[in-house]
């Protein structure tokens, strides 16, 4: 039984996917960021960084933050949506680390500075879209010749990369310039664990559609 402690934002999303997704048995405490919920002493405890999403494992008392790591922890424990030969294993950890390094991080900053900041600071916007959008090429040219980020099988990178994904209407990409991340992102919402997982904890955001 794993607790999660998550708000519905790509980087809680990815965690209520994967436990969807892996049929493992979980309880949701949602942390409401926006009412300051992360900074309470008694969430830092389990989450020192004051962001969402973190776990506790009841099985072991095992807590854990970083949305990357927790991935990994879960498909280790249920032994899915993980390669196990060598070679998979490190394209995992290459494409997970490109996803918590580039996607998450600037795709963060043009929701900050293209949606929030509206019109604030244009050299931001400018900067990060364009960013964006090249982390959105290198994302369309590795789905040209793979289903999926690791090639034929679906992972945790999948779920890593999906919500942020997901929130391209916020950062005014239009998925139909990358028709490979197009293809990738319809197939993969819909998917049942996913659309379950979208909805914790509980909301009523509708996943976009291109
Ligand atoms: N590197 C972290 C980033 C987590 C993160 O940025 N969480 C956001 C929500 S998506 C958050 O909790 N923000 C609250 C805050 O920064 O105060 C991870 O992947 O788990």
């Amino acid at each position: 039984m794993i607790d999660l402690y998550t708000w519905f934002t790509p980087n809680g999303r990815k965690v209520s996917i994967m436990l969807e997704e892996i049929s493992m048995e979980y309880e949701v405490h949602p942390i409401a960021i926006g009412n300051g919920e992360q900074n309470d002493p008694d969430f830092l405890k389990i989450g020192p960084n004051n962001k969402i999403p973190v776990i506790v494992d009841r099985d072991n008392g095992l807590s854990l933050m970083e949305s990357g790591v927790i991935l990994q922890y879960l498909a280790e424990k249920s032994g899915q949506l993980a390669p196990t030969d060598e070679v998979g294993r490190w394209k995992m950890q290459e494409w997970l680390m490109f996803q918590m390094a580039s996607v998450g991080p600037m795709l963060g900053q043009v929701h900050t500075f293209v949606r929030y900041g509206e019109g604030k600071n244009e050299e931001a916007s400018e900067r990060y879209l364009n960013e964006g959008k090249r982390i959105y090429r290198v994302m369309d040219k590795q789905l040209s010749d793979n289903a999926y980020f690791l090639g034929d099988d679906y992972s945790i990178v999948d779920i890593a990369v999906f919500p942020w994904v997901g929130r391209f209407d916020w950062q005014t990409i239009d998925l139909n310039d990358y028709e490979n991340v197009k293809r990738w992102y319809l197939n993969i919402a819909d998917r049942p664990a996913v659309k379950r997982g979208w909805k914790v904890p509980e909301n009523d955001q509708p996943m976009p559609m291109p």
